[in-house]
């Protein structure tokens, strides 16, 4: 039936009398297309649109007939409390948000799938882990001590949780990209928290480890230094979720189809190769792009570009000492170097869909340690037991209740048949009239399932020992290994650390702290103690270093990477297109994402097909790119007035270099990015203040064989010999 029209309204249409998909949007107001980071069209996905029916109905399904206006005694007149809608609308509004996790709130995560080698399968019965067997995952990256909106790049650990829907249910890997941990006993976590946080009263630093309440913890705990190590390192401040290790940190007990037992650590190798941020670049990111990891994640995964890693373990024989060459696999401050136990690959990983709701996915995932699958069980670890209590308790807060795993992203997609019942926000109506077993009502179901029926059964490790609350002696060395890390790096990255604790320190407004901190150094390293106590300007105490083997494995330089998905910054102007063209075309060809910058937006034009521009001498700063070229030298911006004043002050080079384009090269040399340019670009490096023979500087006449060459740089990262380490 046609609805009545109203004067001075919209023409109403026929209302359907079945639901249909929503109504085509006018051609004046169809959105622009839908493209992917590299420049393809890749169409909205279904998922991605708001609308789920024709007409805007309220909770309960009643069609709305207006949602802009509140309903008035009046146009002009007071609102009425009878108004349902204003109230639903409003009152939902009012509840969206749910507490941030507590640790862990800043995050992005992806779906994607795990491959199983089958290298596993004589030590765990675990069916993901068979050959061939392939298990969707939902991966979550975060920050630890970040709220929700803090930015990306500060110096931090970051977790690495792997939620994998076997079909043996749900096993979680709720790792870090960091191996070890601040404590050995989780009783202690809510200290090393309290103390990371913010302080209480002005609720500052935000994400930051560089202020005194921090620095007064781990020098009191010091089984926190190695932990503390890896966070001064380059480790501290990736350069991408992709390019980040993961680790299980504690050792877990694996379960082979005959009962025999194996120790394992777990690893996630990136195939990206594991790459840092300098500390400078990190913090100007903070300012000019907070979102930097979640964006280059999704990006690269909507290019198509998808992250992999390799899945490995490092195995032990499961012997009553629990330690391997004498170290306390019991222990989460130490690590297994792999010169001592190589990491096996056993499956790989590769992650390739983007969420498509923030919120139902990424922020409603919970994870938890104690979801185990037959063949994975947990040790006797004592911060791994603190773990398993602390997960689902502190998802009934912040989920609202013991129903969370109702929850699309957490449903297992085996079939589940738990005898959980009600509670707040149950979704389920259960049938049957015997939620407990045995029963004789519902036919005696469901059975229980023995080891056999592929049941999820503990192993029978005995259990032994006097209640005490201390920790046993091998916990008390809590120097050699970080000894055996700094020993391990190459001189570029200690010279990161040196800068990295010196800066921290100079953050910490306590005397006191800092001393203590120069003593835990102190036994570390005499020359690590006394390079930082200079830049503080404090005398060097000294320590008694223990006698320790490097662990070359431990160093992130020296190796040479896959290029794929980094991305190749291209200043260009005018001139020379068909050059341009064919670095721009070379760059994607070979997996990498080439952004055009010029001095404004829209297409190049000139001999030839026109060129998209990806980004402008305004908008452009060089720490959005791994490696910067030169397409010849381009003219100054529209707004350069910079430039132009330099024209009048200055020679040459400046006259027609733009200055922005000079902070772009700069800032990309002083990050150690391999820098490249053909045709007149020398003009442009020499008005930057860059010797064109400097390492990493690759000036030719041929365009192709300058990409090759800072290609090749761009393999090992960074250009660390620009500047030999002191
Ligand atoms: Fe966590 N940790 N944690 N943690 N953790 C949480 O659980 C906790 C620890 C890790 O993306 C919380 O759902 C205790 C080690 C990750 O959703 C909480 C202890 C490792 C994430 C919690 C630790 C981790 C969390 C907060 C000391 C690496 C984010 C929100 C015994 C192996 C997961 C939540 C995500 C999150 C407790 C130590 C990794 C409070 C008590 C060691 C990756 O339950």
């Amino acid at each position: 039936m046609a609805k009545p029209e109203t004067p001075g309204r919209p023409v109403p249409i026929d209302e359907p009398t079945e639901p249909r998909d929503p109504l085509p949007p006018p051609p004046d107001q169809r959105g622009p297309d839908y493209l992917s980071p590299t420049g393809q069209p890749t169409g909205a996905p279904q998922a991605t649109r708001a609308q789920g029916g024709p007409y805007l109905t309220n909770a309960q399904g009643v069609r709305l007939p207006d949602t802009d206006h509140s309903l008035k005694a009046g146009s002009r007149g007071p609102v009425l409390l009878r108004d349902h809608h204003l109230r639903e609308k409003i009152t939902h509004f009012d509840h969206e948000r749910i507490p941030e996790r507590v640790v862990h709130a800043r995050g992005a995560a992806a779906h994607g799938i795990f491959r199983a080698y089958g290298t596993a399968s004589n030590i765990t019965k675990a069916a993901f882990l068979a050959e061939g067997v392939e298990t969707p995952v939902f991966v979550r990256f975060s920050t630890v001590l970040g709220s929700r909106g803090s930015a990306d790049t500060v110096r931090d650990t970051r977790g690495f949780a792997t939620k994998f829907y076997t079909s043996e249910g749900v096993f979680d890997l709720v790792g870090n990209n960091i191996p070890v941990f601040f404590i050995q006993d989780a009783i202690k976590f809510p200290d090393v928290i309290h103390a990371g946080k913010p302080h209480p009263d002005r609720e500052i630093p935000q994400a930051q480890s560089a202020h005194d309440t921090f620095w007064d913890f781990v020098s009191l705990h010091t089984e926190a230094t190695h932990h503390t190590m890896w966070n001064m390192s380059d480790r501290g401040i990736p350069r991408s979720f992709r390019t980040m290790e993961g680790f299980g940190v504690h050792t877990f007990r694996l379960v082979a189809a005959d009962g025999g037992t194996a120790l394992v650590k777990f690893h996630w190798k990136p195939k990206a190769g594991v790459h840092s941020l300098v500390w400078e670049e990190a913090q100007l990111i903070s300012g000019i792009d907070p979102d930097f990891h979640r964006r280059d994640l999704a990006d690269a995964i909507e290019s198509g570009i998808f992250p992999e890693w390799e899945f490995g373990v490092q195995v032990f024989p499961d012997t009553p000492e629990q330690t391997f060459e004498g170290i306390d696999l019991l222990d989460p401050t130490k690590i297994v170097p792999e010169e001592l136990a190589p990491v096996q690959p056993i499956g790989s990983m590769a992650l390739t869909a983007n969420p498509v709701n923030f919120f139902a996915e990424t922020e409603q995932v919970a994870f938890h340690v104690g979801h185990l699958v037959p063949g994975i069980d947990v040790t006797d670890d004592p911060l791994l037991a603190g773990r398993l209590f602390s997960y689902l308790d502190t998802q009934i807060t912040r989920l609202g209740g013991p129903n969370f795993a109702q929850l699309p992203i957490n449903r297992p997609h085996n079939q589940t048949n738990d005898m959980l019942r009600d509670g707040m926000h149950q979704t389920a109506v259960h049938t049957g009239v015997a939620p407990y077993r045995p029963n004789s009502l519902d036919g005696g179901c469901p059975f229980t399932a023995g080891a056999a029926e592929g049941g999820y059964v503990e192993v029978p490790v005995p259990v032994q020992g006097a209640r005490v609350r201390e920790a046993p002696p091998s916990f008390d060395d809590h120097f050699s290994q970080p000894r055996m890390f700094w020993l391990s790096m190459s001189p570029v990255e200690r010279d990161h650390i040196v800068g990295a604790y010196t800066f921290e320190l100079s953050k910490v407004t306590e005397t006191a702290i800092r001393e203590r901190v120069l003593r835990v150094l102190a036994e570390i390293d005499a020359e690590l103690c006394r390079q930082v106590a200079e830049g503080l300007g404090l005398p060097a105490p000294t320590g008694s270093p223990a006698q320790v083997r490097p662990s070359p494995a431990l160093s992130q330089v020296g190796r040479t990477w896959p290029t794929t998905g980094r991305m190749i910054g291209i200043v260009a102007g005018d001139n020379d297109l068909d050059a341009l063209r064919t670095v721009r075309q070379a760059v994607l060809e070979a997996g990498m994402v080439p952004v055009v910058i010029a001095a404004s937006g829209g297409m190049l034009t000139g001999r030839g097909d026109p060129i998209p521009v990806g980004s402008t001498f305004a908008g452009a700063r060089s720490v959005e790119f791994d490696a910067v070229l030169v397409a010849g030298m381009p003219a100054p911006g529209r707004d350069a007035r910079g430039a132009r004043d330099a024209k009048a002050a200055n020679g040459k080079a400046a006259m027609v270099v733009d200055p922005r384009v000079s902070l772009l090269l700069h800032e990309a040399y002083r990050h150690a990015k391999p820098l490249g340019g053909w045709g007149d670009a020398a003009t442009a490096f020499d008005a930057a203040g860059i010797a064109t023979d400097a390492p990493g500087v690759v000036i030719a006449s041929d365009p192709a064989a300058v990409l090759g060459a800072v290609t090749d740089l761009l393999g090992r990262h960074r250009v660390w010999d620009r500047f030999p380490a002191t």
